[in-house]
Protein backbone atom coordinates (compact mmCIF):
# COMPACT_ATOMS: atom_id res chain seq x y z
CA UNK A 1 0.00 0.00 0.00
CA UNK A 2 1.02 3.53 -0.88
CA UNK A 3 -0.36 5.83 0.52
CA UNK A 4 0.20 9.20 -1.41
CA UNK A 5 -1.19 11.85 1.62
CA UNK A 6 -0.01 14.71 0.49
CA UNK A 7 -0.39 16.59 -3.11
CA UNK A 8 3.23 17.49 -3.95
CA UNK A 9 3.84 18.50 -7.27
CA UNK A 10 6.79 16.55 -9.34
CA UNK A 11 9.27 18.56 -9.70
CA UNK A 12 11.71 18.58 -12.98
CA UNK A 13 15.30 19.04 -11.69
CA UNK A 14 18.17 17.49 -13.61
CA UNK A 15 18.12 17.19 -16.86
CA UNK A 16 20.24 14.16 -19.20
CA UNK A 17 22.59 17.39 -20.35
CA UNK A 18 23.19 18.82 -16.99
CA UNK A 19 24.04 14.57 -16.36
CA UNK A 20 27.17 15.39 -14.96
CA UNK A 21 26.22 13.32 -11.54
CA UNK A 22 24.40 16.58 -10.39
CA UNK A 23 25.26 15.60 -6.61
CA UNK A 24 27.38 12.75 -7.22
CA UNK A 25 27.91 11.51 -3.33
CA UNK A 26 31.38 10.28 -2.67
CA UNK A 27 29.52 6.73 -2.35
CA UNK A 28 31.03 3.93 -3.93
CA UNK A 29 29.07 3.19 -7.02
CA UNK A 30 30.39 -0.16 -7.62
CA UNK A 31 29.70 -1.72 -10.89
CA UNK A 32 27.48 1.21 -11.99
CA UNK A 33 30.56 3.16 -12.99
CA UNK A 34 31.30 1.77 -16.10
CA UNK A 35 28.99 4.57 -17.89
CA UNK A 36 26.05 3.48 -20.21
CA UNK A 37 27.95 5.15 -23.17
CA UNK A 38 27.02 2.12 -25.20
CA UNK A 39 27.39 3.01 -29.02
CA UNK A 40 25.11 6.25 -28.98
CA UNK A 41 24.65 5.83 -32.62
CA UNK A 42 22.77 2.99 -32.53
CA UNK A 43 20.70 3.71 -29.70
CA UNK A 44 19.53 7.06 -31.29
CA UNK A 45 18.61 4.93 -34.11
CA UNK A 46 16.98 2.10 -32.61
CA UNK A 47 14.64 4.89 -30.56
CA UNK A 48 12.22 6.50 -33.23
CA UNK A 49 11.21 2.69 -34.44
CA UNK A 50 10.62 1.63 -31.23
CA UNK A 51 8.65 5.19 -30.45
CA UNK A 52 6.55 4.13 -33.11
CA UNK A 53 5.78 0.60 -32.13
CA UNK A 54 7.66 -1.29 -34.34
CA UNK A 55 8.37 -4.23 -32.02
CA UNK A 56 5.40 -3.21 -29.81
CA UNK A 57 3.04 -6.32 -29.48
CA UNK A 58 -0.15 -4.91 -29.77
CA UNK A 59 -2.99 -6.25 -27.91
CA UNK A 60 -5.85 -7.61 -29.74
CA UNK A 61 -8.56 -4.94 -29.34
CA UNK A 62 -5.92 -2.49 -28.67
CA UNK A 63 -3.61 0.32 -30.22
CA UNK A 64 -0.47 2.01 -28.69
CA UNK A 65 -0.69 5.52 -27.04
CA UNK A 66 2.62 5.93 -25.05
CA UNK A 67 5.52 3.83 -24.48
CA UNK A 68 8.97 4.20 -23.37
CA UNK A 69 11.23 1.66 -24.45
CA UNK A 70 13.95 3.40 -22.49
CA UNK A 71 16.25 3.28 -25.45
CA UNK A 72 17.80 7.18 -25.60
CA UNK A 73 21.11 7.30 -23.25
CA UNK A 74 18.70 9.52 -20.24
CA UNK A 75 14.97 9.05 -18.94
CA UNK A 76 12.88 12.30 -21.28
CA UNK A 77 11.89 14.85 -19.24
CA UNK A 78 9.22 15.40 -21.62
CA UNK A 79 7.71 12.27 -20.64
CA UNK A 80 9.27 12.08 -16.87
CA UNK A 81 9.45 13.96 -13.81
CA UNK A 82 11.56 13.10 -10.85
CA UNK A 83 9.71 13.60 -7.90
CA UNK A 84 11.28 14.66 -4.72
CA UNK A 85 10.28 13.34 -0.81
CA UNK A 86 11.68 13.30 2.33
CA UNK A 87 12.31 11.29 4.54
CA UNK A 88 9.46 9.38 6.12
CA UNK A 89 6.98 11.36 3.99
CA UNK A 90 4.64 8.66 3.98
CA UNK A 91 4.07 5.09 5.71
CA UNK A 92 7.29 6.02 8.10
CA UNK A 93 9.70 5.39 4.39
CA UNK A 94 13.44 5.75 4.97
CA UNK A 95 14.15 7.17 2.07
CA UNK A 96 15.12 10.26 0.72
CA UNK A 97 13.70 10.80 -3.12
CA UNK A 98 16.11 12.80 -5.16
CA UNK A 99 16.03 14.11 -8.08
CA UNK A 100 18.59 13.31 -9.30
CA UNK A 101 20.26 10.36 -12.37
CA UNK A 102 22.16 8.85 -9.79
CA UNK A 103 19.05 7.13 -8.35
CA UNK A 104 16.75 6.60 -11.89
CA UNK A 105 18.41 6.48 -14.98
CA UNK A 106 18.75 5.12 -18.29
CA UNK A 107 20.83 2.63 -19.07
CA UNK A 108 21.43 -0.22 -21.67
CA UNK A 109 17.84 0.51 -23.19
CA UNK A 110 16.33 0.31 -18.92
CA UNK A 111 15.17 2.68 -16.68
CA UNK A 112 17.38 1.87 -13.45
CA UNK A 113 15.55 2.81 -10.22
CA UNK A 114 18.64 2.73 -7.66
CA UNK A 115 18.40 3.13 -3.68
CA UNK A 116 21.51 4.00 -2.18
CA UNK A 117 22.68 3.45 1.11
CA UNK A 118 24.57 6.79 2.74
CA UNK A 119 26.64 6.58 5.99
CA UNK A 120 27.33 9.80 7.38
CA UNK A 121 28.87 11.10 10.81
CA UNK A 122 27.56 7.93 11.99
CA UNK A 123 24.22 7.95 11.30
CA UNK A 124 22.49 5.54 8.32
CA UNK A 125 20.07 7.42 5.41
CA UNK A 126 18.52 6.29 2.26
CA UNK A 127 17.79 7.77 -1.27
CA UNK A 128 16.44 6.34 -3.69
CA UNK A 129 14.37 7.36 -7.17
CA UNK A 130 10.85 8.43 -8.44
CA UNK A 131 9.68 9.04 -11.58
CA UNK A 132 6.08 10.03 -12.49
CA UNK A 133 4.15 10.79 -15.71
CA UNK A 134 1.96 13.51 -14.39
CA UNK A 135 0.93 15.81 -16.80
CA UNK A 136 3.08 14.71 -19.64
CA UNK A 137 1.25 11.41 -19.90
CA UNK A 138 -2.09 10.78 -18.62
CA UNK A 139 -4.84 8.89 -19.45
CA UNK A 140 -8.06 7.58 -18.32
CA UNK A 141 -8.77 3.79 -19.37
CA UNK A 142 -6.66 1.66 -21.03
CA UNK A 143 -3.63 -1.06 -20.65
CA UNK A 144 -0.99 0.30 -18.73
CA UNK A 145 2.24 -2.72 -18.71
CA UNK A 146 5.68 -2.75 -17.79
CA UNK A 147 8.44 -5.11 -18.48
CA UNK A 148 10.50 -5.43 -15.31
CA UNK A 149 12.89 -6.90 -12.70
CA UNK A 150 12.47 -6.09 -8.71
CA UNK A 151 15.32 -5.52 -6.31
CA UNK A 152 16.05 -8.29 -4.03
CA UNK A 153 16.81 -7.25 0.16
CA UNK A 154 15.12 -7.03 3.37
CA UNK A 155 13.69 -3.24 3.07
CA UNK A 156 12.82 -2.56 -0.48
CA UNK A 157 9.63 -2.43 -1.60
CA UNK A 158 9.63 -1.36 -5.64
CA UNK A 159 6.34 -0.23 -6.90
CA UNK A 160 4.58 0.24 -10.33
CA UNK A 161 1.23 2.42 -10.16
CA UNK A 162 -0.87 4.97 -10.77
CA UNK A 163 -2.31 8.56 -9.19
CA UNK A 164 -4.90 10.56 -10.55
CA UNK A 165 -3.30 13.61 -12.61
CA UNK A 166 -5.04 15.76 -10.15
CA UNK A 167 -5.89 14.28 -7.50
CA UNK A 168 -7.92 17.37 -5.86
CA UNK A 169 -10.72 16.82 -8.34
CA UNK A 170 -12.15 13.71 -5.73
CA UNK A 171 -10.07 14.82 -3.08
CA UNK A 172 -6.99 14.11 -1.16
CA UNK A 173 -5.87 10.45 -1.06
CA UNK A 174 -8.36 8.05 -0.56
CA UNK A 175 -10.30 9.81 -2.31
CA UNK A 176 -9.08 10.40 -5.17
CA UNK A 177 -8.27 6.55 -5.53
CA UNK A 178 -4.91 4.75 -6.26
CA UNK A 179 -3.89 1.63 -8.86
CA UNK A 180 -1.08 -0.54 -7.89
CA UNK A 181 0.01 -2.42 -10.63
CA UNK A 182 3.09 -4.55 -8.93
CA UNK A 183 4.44 -4.26 -5.75
CA UNK A 184 6.79 -6.86 -4.65
CA UNK A 185 8.17 -7.16 -1.37
CA UNK A 186 12.07 -7.36 -1.53
CA UNK A 187 12.18 -10.11 1.47
CA UNK A 188 9.57 -12.35 -0.28
CA UNK A 189 10.39 -11.70 -4.19
CA UNK A 190 8.15 -14.69 -5.77
CA UNK A 191 4.92 -12.85 -4.47
CA UNK A 192 3.15 -9.76 -6.84
CA UNK A 193 0.59 -7.68 -5.19
CA UNK A 194 -2.30 -5.71 -7.34
CA UNK A 195 -4.45 -3.61 -5.39
CA UNK A 196 -6.86 -0.73 -5.54
CA UNK A 197 -7.79 2.00 -3.05
CA UNK A 198 -10.62 4.17 -2.93
CA UNK A 199 -13.27 5.39 -0.74
CA UNK A 200 -13.73 7.46 2.38
CA UNK A 201 -13.59 5.36 4.99
CA UNK A 202 -10.51 3.87 3.04
CA UNK A 203 -11.28 0.63 1.17
CA UNK A 204 -8.91 -1.55 -0.60
CA UNK A 205 -8.93 -4.85 -3.06
CA UNK A 206 -6.08 -6.56 -3.49
CA UNK A 207 -4.71 -9.17 -5.66
CA UNK A 208 -1.79 -11.72 -4.84
CA UNK A 209 0.28 -13.24 -7.79
CA UNK A 210 2.02 -16.25 -6.52
CA UNK A 211 5.24 -17.09 -8.89
CA UNK A 212 5.60 -20.79 -9.27
CA UNK A 213 8.40 -20.87 -11.05
CA UNK A 214 11.44 -18.33 -10.85
CA UNK A 215 12.02 -15.20 -8.87
CA UNK A 216 10.46 -11.32 -9.76
CA UNK A 217 13.82 -10.82 -8.61
CA UNK A 218 16.16 -13.08 -10.77
CA UNK A 219 13.82 -12.59 -14.11
CA UNK A 220 11.92 -9.84 -16.04
CA UNK A 221 8.24 -10.11 -15.81
CA UNK A 222 4.81 -8.15 -17.17
CA UNK A 223 2.80 -6.62 -14.98
CA UNK A 224 -0.61 -4.91 -15.92
CA UNK A 225 -3.41 -3.45 -15.45
CA UNK A 226 -6.87 -3.04 -18.25
CA UNK A 227 -8.83 -0.57 -17.03
CA UNK A 228 -12.18 -0.04 -17.90
CA UNK A 229 -15.24 2.05 -17.00
CA UNK A 230 -16.70 0.14 -14.23
CA UNK A 231 -13.70 -2.38 -14.35
CA UNK A 232 -9.64 -3.26 -13.30
CA UNK A 233 -8.26 -6.05 -13.97
CA UNK A 234 -4.67 -7.23 -12.80
CA UNK A 235 -2.34 -9.32 -14.77
CA UNK A 236 1.26 -10.69 -14.01
CA UNK A 237 3.16 -12.50 -17.23
CA UNK A 238 -0.38 -12.69 -19.01
CA UNK A 239 -2.40 -13.73 -16.28
CA UNK A 240 -5.43 -12.65 -14.54
CA UNK A 241 -5.08 -12.87 -10.96
CA UNK A 242 -7.49 -9.82 -9.91
CA UNK A 243 -10.55 -8.12 -10.91
CA UNK A 244 -12.76 -5.35 -9.34
CA UNK A 245 -15.91 -3.77 -10.27
CA UNK A 246 -17.33 -2.51 -6.69
CA UNK A 247 -15.35 0.92 -5.45
CA UNK A 248 -16.74 4.27 -4.51
CA UNK A 249 -15.89 7.65 -3.44
CA UNK A 250 -17.46 10.29 -1.73
CA UNK A 251 -16.56 13.14 0.77
CA UNK A 252 -17.34 12.63 4.30
CA UNK A 253 -21.47 13.58 5.06
CA UNK A 254 -21.91 13.57 1.65
CA UNK A 255 -23.50 11.24 -0.70
CA UNK A 256 -21.22 9.29 -3.00
CA UNK A 257 -19.46 10.45 -6.62
CA UNK A 258 -21.64 9.11 -9.29
CA UNK A 259 -20.01 5.49 -10.45
CA UNK A 260 -16.97 4.73 -11.61
CA UNK A 261 -15.67 7.83 -9.57
CA UNK A 262 -13.27 8.12 -8.70
CA UNK A 263 -11.47 5.49 -11.31
CA UNK A 264 -13.20 7.76 -14.37
CA UNK A 265 -10.42 10.50 -14.30
CA UNK A 266 -6.95 10.39 -16.24
CA UNK A 267 -4.20 8.37 -13.91
CA UNK A 268 -0.62 9.18 -14.53
CA UNK A 269 2.11 6.09 -13.98
CA UNK A 270 4.61 5.90 -11.06
CA UNK A 271 7.74 4.09 -10.59
CA UNK A 272 10.14 3.96 -7.75
CA UNK A 273 11.54 2.23 -4.82
CA UNK A 274 10.75 2.34 -1.26
CA UNK A 275 13.21 1.70 1.29
CA UNK A 276 11.97 0.79 4.92
CA UNK A 277 8.65 1.27 6.41
CA UNK A 278 5.42 -0.01 7.21
CA UNK A 279 4.61 -2.29 4.97
CA UNK A 280 8.39 -4.25 4.02
CA UNK A 281 10.23 -2.89 7.53
CA UNK A 282 13.04 -1.98 7.64
CA UNK A 283 16.29 -3.23 5.88
CA UNK A 284 18.58 -5.37 7.74
CA UNK A 285 22.52 -6.54 8.17
CA UNK A 286 21.28 -8.56 4.98
CA UNK A 287 20.26 -6.01 2.55
CA UNK A 288 23.01 -5.33 0.36
CA UNK A 289 22.80 -2.19 -2.04
CA UNK A 290 23.80 -3.32 -4.83
CA UNK A 291 23.22 -4.16 -8.67
CA UNK A 292 20.62 -6.40 -6.94
CA UNK A 293 18.76 -3.80 -4.96
CA UNK A 294 17.77 -2.18 -8.08
CA UNK A 295 14.47 -2.36 -10.01
CA UNK A 296 15.07 -2.93 -13.89
CA UNK A 297 12.34 -1.41 -16.53
CA UNK A 298 12.38 -2.72 -19.47
CA UNK A 299 9.37 -0.80 -20.91
CA UNK A 300 6.44 0.78 -19.85
CA UNK A 301 3.55 0.92 -23.35
CA UNK A 302 -0.13 2.19 -22.81
CA UNK A 303 -2.68 0.96 -25.13
CA UNK A 304 -6.35 2.17 -25.03
CA UNK A 305 -9.52 1.00 -27.23
CA UNK A 306 -10.81 2.86 -30.00
CA UNK A 307 -14.14 3.68 -27.62
CA UNK A 308 -15.35 3.14 -23.97
CA UNK A 309 -18.45 3.04 -22.87
CA UNK A 310 -18.95 5.31 -19.90
CA UNK A 311 -22.30 4.19 -19.05
CA UNK A 312 -21.70 1.69 -16.61
CA UNK A 313 -23.87 0.85 -13.18
CA UNK A 314 -22.44 0.38 -9.81
CA UNK A 315 -22.61 -3.78 -8.98
CA UNK A 316 -24.86 -4.37 -6.21
CA UNK A 317 -23.41 -5.93 -3.71
CA UNK A 318 -24.61 -9.38 -2.25
CA UNK A 319 -23.72 -9.63 1.26
CA UNK A 320 -23.60 -13.48 2.55
CA UNK A 321 -24.20 -12.51 6.71
CA UNK A 322 -23.86 -15.97 8.61
CA UNK A 323 -26.92 -16.66 10.69
CA UNK A 324 -26.84 -16.99 14.22
CA UNK A 325 -27.94 -19.79 16.46
CA UNK A 326 -30.47 -20.46 18.13
CA UNK A 327 -29.81 -19.12 20.92
CA UNK A 328 -28.73 -15.51 18.83
CA UNK A 329 -25.05 -16.61 18.97
CA UNK A 330 -22.76 -15.48 15.63
CA UNK A 331 -19.97 -17.60 16.98
CA UNK A 332 -19.68 -21.19 15.54
CA UNK A 333 -18.45 -23.94 17.73
CA UNK A 334 -18.63 -21.22 20.38
CA UNK A 335 -18.37 -23.86 23.38
CA UNK A 336 -15.42 -25.46 21.88
CA UNK A 337 -17.16 -28.98 22.11
CA UNK A 338 -16.25 -29.81 18.91
CA UNK A 339 -12.57 -30.46 17.41
CA UNK A 340 -12.23 -28.96 14.63
CA UNK A 341 -8.78 -28.03 12.61
CA UNK A 342 -7.26 -24.49 13.78
CA UNK A 343 -5.43 -24.36 10.30
CA UNK A 344 -8.10 -23.79 7.76
CA UNK A 345 -10.12 -20.59 7.10
CA UNK A 346 -13.60 -22.47 9.06
CA UNK A 347 -14.82 -21.39 12.44
CA UNK A 348 -11.57 -21.22 14.66
CA UNK A 349 -8.11 -20.45 13.27
CA UNK A 350 -4.36 -20.22 15.15
CA UNK A 351 -2.10 -18.25 13.51
CA UNK A 352 1.28 -17.81 14.28
CA UNK A 353 3.16 -14.16 13.04
CA UNK A 354 6.96 -12.75 13.41
CA UNK A 355 8.69 -14.97 15.25
CA UNK A 356 5.50 -16.22 17.75
CA UNK A 357 5.96 -20.26 18.75
CA UNK A 358 3.14 -21.99 20.32
CA UNK A 359 0.38 -24.22 19.36
CA UNK A 360 -3.48 -24.62 20.67
CA UNK A 361 -5.64 -27.33 21.48
CA UNK A 362 -9.53 -27.82 21.72
CA UNK A 363 -10.66 -30.26 24.37
CA UNK A 364 -13.03 -30.57 27.43
CA UNK A 365 -15.65 -27.09 26.25
CA UNK A 366 -12.22 -25.05 25.78
CA UNK A 367 -9.29 -23.88 23.68
CA UNK A 368 -5.80 -24.05 25.35
CA UNK A 369 -3.16 -22.06 23.83
CA UNK A 370 0.36 -22.56 24.54
CA UNK A 371 3.16 -20.38 23.72
CA UNK A 372 6.83 -20.53 23.94
CA UNK A 373 7.65 -17.67 22.23
CA UNK A 374 5.47 -14.00 22.57
CA UNK A 375 6.60 -12.76 19.17
CA UNK A 376 7.17 -9.32 18.32
CA UNK A 377 3.29 -8.19 17.47
CA UNK A 378 0.51 -8.48 19.42
CA UNK A 379 -0.69 -11.18 16.89
CA UNK A 380 2.14 -13.13 16.74
CA UNK A 381 0.10 -15.34 18.64
CA UNK A 382 -3.58 -15.39 17.54
CA UNK A 383 -6.54 -17.39 17.90
CA UNK A 384 -9.23 -16.12 15.23
CA UNK A 385 -12.81 -17.04 14.16
CA UNK A 386 -13.63 -14.92 10.57
CA UNK A 387 -16.77 -14.68 8.69
CA UNK A 388 -18.42 -12.78 11.38
CA UNK A 389 -21.33 -11.00 10.61
CA UNK A 390 -21.41 -7.38 11.82
CA UNK A 391 -24.66 -5.24 10.67
CA UNK A 392 -24.66 -1.40 10.37
CA UNK A 393 -27.19 0.28 13.09
CA UNK A 394 -26.71 -3.05 15.61
CA UNK A 395 -25.58 -3.18 19.30
CA UNK A 396 -23.98 -6.39 20.14
CA UNK A 397 -23.06 -8.64 23.53
CA UNK A 398 -19.37 -9.46 22.99
CA UNK A 399 -18.35 -12.31 25.52
CA UNK A 400 -16.52 -14.88 26.60
CA UNK A 401 -14.48 -16.86 29.73
CA UNK A 402 -10.24 -17.56 30.34
CA UNK A 403 -7.79 -17.72 32.70
CA UNK A 404 -4.13 -18.16 32.51
CA UNK A 405 -1.82 -19.95 34.04
CA UNK A 406 -0.17 -17.03 35.54
CA UNK A 407 -1.75 -13.82 35.33
CA UNK A 408 -1.75 -12.14 32.46
CA UNK A 409 -2.70 -9.59 29.74
CA UNK A 410 -4.87 -10.56 26.36
CA UNK A 411 -6.05 -8.71 23.97
CA UNK A 412 -9.50 -9.29 22.09
CA UNK A 413 -10.72 -7.54 19.12
CA UNK A 414 -13.24 -7.61 16.29
CA UNK A 415 -11.81 -6.76 13.14
CA UNK A 416 -12.13 -5.89 9.27
CA UNK A 417 -9.82 -7.98 6.79
CA UNK A 418 -11.35 -6.61 3.85
CA UNK A 419 -11.81 -2.70 5.35
CA UNK A 420 -8.59 -2.15 5.95
CA UNK A 421 -8.32 -3.81 8.88
CA UNK A 422 -10.20 -1.22 10.89
CA UNK A 423 -11.38 -2.28 14.66
CA UNK A 424 -15.56 -2.56 15.14
CA UNK A 425 -14.20 -3.54 18.80
CA UNK A 426 -10.88 -2.16 19.09
CA UNK A 427 -7.62 -3.89 20.56
CA UNK A 428 -8.72 -4.12 24.26
CA UNK A 429 -6.33 -5.24 27.09
CA UNK A 430 -8.07 -8.07 29.40
CA UNK A 431 -6.09 -9.13 32.24
CA UNK A 432 -6.62 -12.74 33.25
CA UNK A 433 -6.10 -14.02 36.56
CA UNK A 434 -5.40 -17.80 37.23
CA UNK A 435 -9.67 -18.38 37.72
CA UNK A 436 -12.15 -18.05 35.23
CA UNK A 437 -13.80 -15.20 34.67
CA UNK A 438 -16.20 -13.71 32.11
CA UNK A 439 -15.81 -10.51 29.86
CA UNK A 440 -18.88 -8.68 28.63
CA UNK A 441 -18.37 -5.59 26.12
CA UNK A 442 -21.16 -3.83 24.27
CA UNK A 443 -20.19 -3.39 20.77
CA UNK A 444 -21.82 -0.57 18.93
CA UNK A 445 -21.40 -1.07 14.43
CA UNK A 446 -21.61 1.91 12.96
CA UNK A 447 -20.06 1.14 9.93
CA UNK A 448 -20.88 -0.17 6.96
CA UNK A 449 -22.79 -3.82 7.30
CA UNK A 450 -19.88 -6.44 6.70
CA UNK A 451 -20.40 -9.94 6.56
CA UNK A 452 -16.90 -11.00 7.24
CA UNK A 453 -15.27 -9.16 10.09
CA UNK A 454 -13.36 -11.45 12.74
CA UNK A 455 -13.08 -12.26 16.08
CA UNK A 456 -9.24 -12.32 17.18
CA UNK A 457 -8.00 -12.93 20.70
CA UNK A 458 -4.26 -11.80 20.32
CA UNK A 459 -1.80 -13.27 22.68
CA UNK A 460 1.67 -12.10 21.23
CA UNK A 461 4.00 -9.55 22.70
CA UNK A 462 2.35 -8.64 26.06
CA UNK A 463 5.44 -9.78 28.23
CA UNK A 464 4.21 -13.57 29.04
CA UNK A 465 3.57 -16.72 27.43
CA UNK A 466 1.25 -17.95 30.04
CA UNK A 467 -1.02 -20.70 28.77
CA UNK A 468 -4.45 -19.44 27.82
CA UNK A 469 -8.09 -20.75 28.67
CA UNK A 470 -10.58 -20.08 26.13
CA UNK A 471 -14.21 -20.85 26.24
CA UNK A 472 -17.97 -19.35 25.71
CA UNK A 473 -16.75 -17.19 23.47
CA UNK A 474 -20.40 -15.56 22.17
CA UNK A 475 -21.54 -12.75 19.99
CA UNK A 476 -25.08 -11.97 20.28
CA UNK A 477 -27.46 -8.92 18.90
CA UNK A 478 -28.90 -7.13 22.09
CA1 LIG B 1 13.85 -1.45 -23.15
CA1 LIG C 1 -11.12 -24.24 11.91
Amino acid sequence: MLLSILAVSAMVLTGCQGAAAPQSSPQPVEEKKEEAVVEPAAEEESEPAAEAGADIDIPAGYHLVWADEFDGDCLSEDDWNYETHEVGWVNHELQEYVASDEYAYVRDGELVIRPVKIEKGGLTGYRSGRVNTQNKHDYKYGRFEARLKVPRGKGFLPAFWMMPKDEDYYGQWPKCGEIDIMEVLGDSTKVNYGTLHFGEPHKQSQGVYDLTKGDFADEYHVFAIEWEPGEIRWYCDGTQYHQENDWFTKVSGEEEKAYPAPFDQPFHVILNVAVGGDWPGDPDASTVFDEHACMYVDYVRIFQKDSYDENVEKPVKELSMRESDESGNFVHNSDFSESESLGDDDDWKFLLFNGGEGEATIGDNEIIITSTNAGTEEYSVQLVQPQIPMEQGCSYEFSFEAYAEEPRTIKPAITAPNVNWIRYFPDTPVDLTTDWQTFTFDVDMNDETDDSARIEFNMGKQNSTATVHIRNVKLIKK
